[in-house]
């Protein structure tokens, strides 16, 4: 089985002014890429490099899926995503084992890169996102 690579751990925040300190100095990073995906109603930052990088989520809109996390959880680890060589390919190997997929198909998601997400019910409680090599 092909190993897959930690892409970056997204953490749901409040405020993405008043989280960045916080996170720059755990990494010892400056913030990049901040950008927002209104597709899924948040505003994103990056920090960190490597395997220790953090995407940190904020949310734009009150019925958006990070929204509805801060509501019920508060801030707090949100999902781990994985490298993969074809998103399409491993939607078709997660959906053959019978996982909830939430993305029947990839999508455009930060940085323009196709995306999806795998339900958290499938995944042993975190939610996964696939982030297609880059
Ligand atoms: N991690 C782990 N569990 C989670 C979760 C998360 N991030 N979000 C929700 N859940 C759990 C809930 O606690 C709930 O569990 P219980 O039934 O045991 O209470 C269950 O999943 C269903 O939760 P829900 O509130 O009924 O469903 P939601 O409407 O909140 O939807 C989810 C949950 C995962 C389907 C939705 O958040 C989603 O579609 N996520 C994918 C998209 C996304 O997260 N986008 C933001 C990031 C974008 C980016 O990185 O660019």
């Amino acid at each position: 089985m092909t190993e897959r690579a930690l892409d970056h751990v997204g953490i749901a925040v409040h405020s993405l002014d008043d989280s960045l300190p916080t996170f720059e100095s755990i990494t010892g990073g400056k913030g990049y890429g901040r950008e927002r995906v209104e597709s899924q109603g948040v505003e994103v930052v990056f920090v960190g490099e490597g395997p220790g990088r953090v995407e940190l989520l904020a949310p734009t809109r009150d019925d958006s899926a990070v929204a509805k996390f801060l509501a019920k959880r508060g801030p707090g680890m949100h999902h781990l995503c994985y490298r993969v060589a074809s998103v399409r390919d491993e939607l078709a190997r997660y959906r053959e084992v019978g996982a909830r997929l939430i993305d029947q198909e990839p999508r455009a998601g930060a940085g323009g890169h196709q995306v999806a997400f795998i339900h958290p019910k499938s995944t042993g409680g975190v939610l996964v996102e696939l982030v297609e090599a880059h």
